[in-house]
């Protein structure tokens, strides 16, 4: 797999694991740019980064490409999906991208905080209760577009980023398709697109998040753990 030429490097600022960057990931993947992750792993590394003023909001993740900084991962897919063709062809379509997206915001949040949960029972209990309220509706669009995909009749930044969180789901649920067709198949025609085809098995692919991420993110911003892990106040600063 070839990707484009680019005289500077993209580079995606982040913990080292997947988390919030992920669907940016996703994005750069499918517009198969190619991109460097720059693990933010300590206290100092995320000092140095909010210093360098690339941080309008001090939040990651941070996204160099084009010589743009870009902050807030929502403003990252949609720079990409401009970028690349990825907004559909008509307002109506992008309308649609931007409710999906919204409604994918919210879903993929309960597979986001999986890893903090205190047992893999009570992380998949949250799982299927929001599967249980978003995959019929999402399917029902996917239905009622008619071409099986969120907008239009061409892959947007919606299909990839709803299929990314779907991707997660089946990490922790893999029978959760099983009832959900198009759901199903756009899953298998997004994770088959070359860019992503590509990404997902590269050594940029972080795996799913474990108590090792958990931990770094609380590191890295010297917050508490999640109250169910030994010593939860380890990396919190005396005050
Ligand atoms: N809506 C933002 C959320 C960014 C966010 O909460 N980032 C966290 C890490 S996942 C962070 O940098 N927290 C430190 C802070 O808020 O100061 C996005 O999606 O980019």
């Amino acid at each position: 797999m070839q990707f484009d030429d680019q005289a500077d490097i993209t580079k995606l600022h982040y913990f080292n694991g997947r988390g919030r960057a992920e669907t940016t990931r996703w994005m750069l993947a499918v517009n198969q740019i190619a991109f460097e992750n720059v693990s933010v792993e300590t206290p100092e590394a995320l000092a140095a980064l909010r210093a360098t003023g690339k941080l309008p909001f001090d939040q990651m993740p941070l996204l160099e490409v084009d010589g743009l900084n870009l902050s807030q991962s929502s403003a990252m897919i949609r720079y990409l999906a401009r970028r690349g063709g990825f907004y559909g062809e008509t307002d109506d379509d992008a309308l649609w991208c931007d409710m999906i997206a919204g409604a994918v915001a919210d879903f993929a949040e309960t597979a986001m905080q999986a890893a903090f949960q205190p047992t893999r029972e009570v992380a998949i209990a949250a799982l299927r209760s929001r599967i249980e309220k978003f995959g019929p509706r999402f399917e029902a669009r996917l239905d009622g577009n008619g071409s099986g995909l969120c907008a239009g009749t061409r892959i947007t930044f919606a299909d990839v980023v709803l299929v990314e969180a779907l991707n997660s789901y089946l990490e922790w649920c893999p029978d959760i398709l099983a009832s959900l067709p198009h759901l199903e198949a756009l899953h298998d025609r997004v994770v088959n697109l070359p860019g992503i085809a590509h990404y997902l098995c590269s050594a940029q692919r972080y795996p799913k998040a474990g108590n090792d991420y958990v931990i770094d993110v609380a590191r890295t911003l010297q917050r508490a753990l999640p109250s169910h892990m030994p010593d939860p106040n380890r990396f919190v600063p005396d005050r």
